[in-house]
């Protein structure tokens, strides 16, 4: 199955030229919509974010990534929940590790479907970078603090930021689009994500360490954000499952970008639009990848360039317009998006584990 390329430029585009009518333009919001629907992901190519762009992000954090431990562990910030700076491998616990309602559906799934589970937390670093303007005022001061720059890095924040709001604006493009699609108003969406605490958050596993087939870097997960969104990375092994439980291995063209959903989107829909399942394995693609690496004498780290766009801490989570109609949207009760993120990362192993105990006992909140 292969997922189709939406290129974002007819609707960037339409103020400025008469060459798309306004038929055209809904057309492409509804196969924007449509196609988060039933698959959770969506390819789309914006010409305000380059393979260049890309590339040079990629090089940056290949470097950043290769530095010993010692080094990366300094910008290690725990106490703010790993929401800024770095989070070691061995710390992010994927939600199928720990949640056993999500356990029983996925057993339900056709054989060939099945995820790779995983026995542990997931052997990934990742890098928190955020992106944008913070509130002054906020009730989530930890979800919204102060950036990390590791030493030796003069291009870093030019770099992560030049990338991120790249990214941030490719999101704003669809999230335009999806509301158009789902019919509801233009700024439904981007509204609420104005000064989110949109985070940068590249990921980096060492296939050096674990390039072995079947490896888990990533287990079985949603996003708990509004809408995620990656660059295309060195080394493949993102596996996504749409809507109808079929699993699909992510190809994403040079020059395009993957986006998926996230809770904060099915919160806000509904679930008309459900959180997209996926995970990152070692497959034989990425040995593959990793074989024309080394002859390369290229980094064996594999970087993502992932972006995850939140939902502002403050701003309120619930069905929007129609969606608030439906029977199910009582399994949707209004919540700030400050506190959903906050209980969602209390069970993934990033907030106090008490809290993520507790959070466990009272998960028909959550569904
Ligand atoms: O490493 C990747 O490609 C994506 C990892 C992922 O799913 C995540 O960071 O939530
Ligand atoms: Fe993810």
């Amino acid at each position: 199955m292969e997922l189709p390329v939406v290129d974002l430029t007819p609707y960037l585009l339409q103020s400025q030229t008469n060459n798309f009518s306004e038929k055209e333009i809904k057309n492409l919001c509804f196969e924007v919509s449509k196609t988060l629907r039933e698959t959770g992901a969506l390819l789309v190519k914006d010409p305000r974010c380059s393979a260049e762009d890309n590339d040079r992000f990629l090089d940056m954090m290949e470097s950043y990534f290769e530095k010993p431990d010692e080094f990366k562990c300094l910008q290690q910030r725990s106490h703010l929940h790993y929401q800024v700076g770095v989070t070691p491998e061995g710390v992010e616990v994927p939600r199928s590790l720990v949640d056993e309602e999500m356990q029983q559906k996925l057993r339900m799934l056709p054989e060939e479907s099945q995820p790779s589970l995983p026995v542990g937390p997931d052997p990934k670093w990742r890098y928190m970078w955020r992106i944008g303007s913070r509130p002054s005022n906020t009730r989530f001061q930890e979800l919204n603090s102060e950036p990390v720059i590791p030493e030796g890095f003069p291009e870093w924040k030019e770099a992560m930021d030049s990338w991120g709001y790249k990214m941030v604006s490719a999101i704003e493009a669809v999230a335009e689009m999806a509301a158009i699609g789902f019919g509801l108003e233009k700024d439904a969406f981007t509204s609420l994500m104005k000064m989110g605490p949109h985070l940068l958050a590249p990921t980096g596993s060492n296939l050096q360490k674990y390039g072995q087939l079947g490896t888990v870097f990533a287990g079985y997960h949603y996003d708990l954000n509004f809408l995620t969104i990656h660059g295309r990375s060195r080394f493949p092994g993102l596996n996504i499952w749409l809507s109808n439980g079929q699993k699909v291995e992510v190809k994403v063209p040079v020059g395009c970008l993957l986006i998926q959903t996230g809770k904060q989107l099915e919160w806000l829909t509904a679930g008309e639009c459900l959180a997209g399942m996926h995970e990152v394995v070692v497959t034989n693609r990425t040995i593959e990848a990793i074989e024309s690496a080394k002859q390369q004498n290229r980094s064996l780290w594999r970087v993502s360039s992932t972006l995850f766009a939140h939902v502002a801490s403050d701003s309120v989570l619930k069905p929007l317009g129609h969606f608030a109609e439906f029977p199910v949207a009582t399994n949707y009760p209004s919540i700030s998006a400050g506190e959903f993120v906050e209980l969602e990362l209390a069970v993934i192993n990033l907030k106090g584990k008490s809290e993520g105990e507790s959070i466990m006992a009272n998960k028909s909140r959550m569904k």
